[in-house]
């Protein structure tokens, strides 16, 4: 089904939140952060300041360097707050499926909602009305068939922009524009792109997907698909976890490869049962290790696409550890004291999978998940948990862990 994804973002949001309660900030460069030649970095710039080459992140004394004659202010970031409250609370009002992705954004899914509003131009409109005359702020709205280019849409149109991308064009629209406005292209992967001779979202999408994976691992794949204009990621509901946990501390320090893998799969298929309870697949692993001596480490792996599969995020994780232990054992050989797994990157399932040919190990996960909800976690066990029935003492169902994560 084609879908209707609107991406909604205030404009210099910080400034304009101060310039409804500083009308002399009206018209004239304003910076937001700090102090003028302070140590903090640019919060916001107004466009007027933009002009002279300021933007968010830039250190303040380089700001003033660049643009002295601009007002700089410190911030108060309550009235921010309560200002991307009364906006969210507007957007919410016009439909049920929202998610906001910060402060000033939201993305918003209007799919079949012609029905009830008429042409969804029209909708975007009287929301960016209601914005301004309400919040005293201006709003861009993008219009697309998927989020990241619905995104890249508002970005384009920005400020006080409507721009609808129409089904089909999507390619065609982003093909012309640098490769720094598609989402998931920042800091460090713009210039690794540009040294391989990628200037703009077309040249990423006339290269072989195989290529970018060279260059960007498995991240590689989801820049290739939103080059096209391909992206499934839906719109997460209010409520739905960002990201999902658990970790837990041995009972004793351990190098008991055993049961150091066993835990781990067992912290794995905790952790994606929670994710498909959720209706929710995964783009990343996390693998959390604290060594004896209290040093942590995190490591993260990205997923060629979505999945929600105790296999898969078992293979990231265990890979991941088993580096860890390999370069471990010839420095300090020191034992394990906690071991976690977590998922990022999360997103509504929405029966895409097939495309990824992972769906038979999430079809397997889902029926296993409606087993142990009748007869608790531990009825269906795989050769890796077998072992924790030794190590571990189970109670109503679940194996004790001496410590939970709450997921977020
Ligand atoms: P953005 O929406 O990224 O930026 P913006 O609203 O200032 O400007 P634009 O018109 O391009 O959307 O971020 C929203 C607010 O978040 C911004 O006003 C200030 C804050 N912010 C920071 O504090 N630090 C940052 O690095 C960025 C990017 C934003
Ligand atoms: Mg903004």
């Amino acid at each position: 089904m084609v879908r209707t994804v609107f991406h909604v973002d205030l404009d210099a949001f910080f400034v304009a939140v101060e310039r409804t309660l500083d009308p002399s900030l009206n018209g004239v460069p304003v910076v937001v952060g700090g102090e003028p030649g302070g140590r903090g970095v640019v919060a916001c710039a107004s466009y007027e300041a933009r002009k002279y080459g300021l933007h968010a992140g830039m250190p303040l004394a380089q700001a003033y360097r660049l643009c002295p004659h601009a007002r700089y202010i410190p911030g108060r970031f309550d009235h921010y707050i309560a200002v991307s409250t009364r906006f969210l609370g507007i957007l919410g009002e016009y439909t049920p499926f929202m998610q906001s992705m910060g402060l000033d954004e939201a993305y918003l899914d209007m799919t079949g909602f012609e029905s009830l509003y008429g042409p969804l131009e029209g909708i975007a409109g009287v929301m960016k009305r209601r914005v301004r005359e309400e919040l005293r702020v201006t709003a861009s709205v993008g219009i697309a068939t998927s989020r990241v280019v619905a995104k890249v849409a508002s970005d384009a149109c920005k400020p006080d922009g409507l721009l609808r991308v129409a089904q089909g064009e999507e390619a065609a629209f982003l093909a012309p524009r640098p490769i720094r406005e598609l989402p998931g292209i920042g800091e460090k992967t713009e210039p690794l792109l540009k040294g391989h001779g990628y200037t703009t979202i077309g040249d990423l999408a006339r290269t072989p997907p195989i290529i970018l994976r060279r260059i960007l691992g498995s991240w590689g794949d989801v820049v290739w698909r939103s080059s096209q204009g391909l992206d499934d990621t839906a719109v997460a509901a209010a409520g739905d976890p960002k990201s999902v946990s658990r970790v837990t501390t041995f009972r004793e320090d351990t190098l008991d490869p055993a049961l150091i893998r066993g835990t781990l799969r067992y912290l794995g298929e905790r952790v994606c049962a929670e994710l498909r309870s959720h209706d929710m697949t995964a783009r990343a692993a996390v693998l959390h290790l604290r060594w004896h001596d209290f040093t942590t480490i995190t490591r993260h792996r990205t997923f060629p696409g979505e999945v929600s599969s105790d296999e898969a995020v078992y293979r990231a994780v265990e890979e991941m550890l088993s580096r860890e232990l390999q370069v471990e054992a010839q420095r300090k050989r020191r034992k394990v004291r906690l071991i976690g797994v977590g998922v990022e990157g999360l997103a509504k399932d929405n029966g895409q999978l097939a495309l990824l040919g992972d769906a038979p190990d999430e079809r397997l996960a889902k029926a296993v998940d409606a087993i142990r909800g009748k007869y608790g976690f531990v009825a269906v066990q795989k050769g890796l948990t077998l072992h924790l029935n030794e190590a571990v003492p189970e109670e109503r169902g679940k194996f004790v862990l001496r410590t939970r994560s709450p997921s977020r």
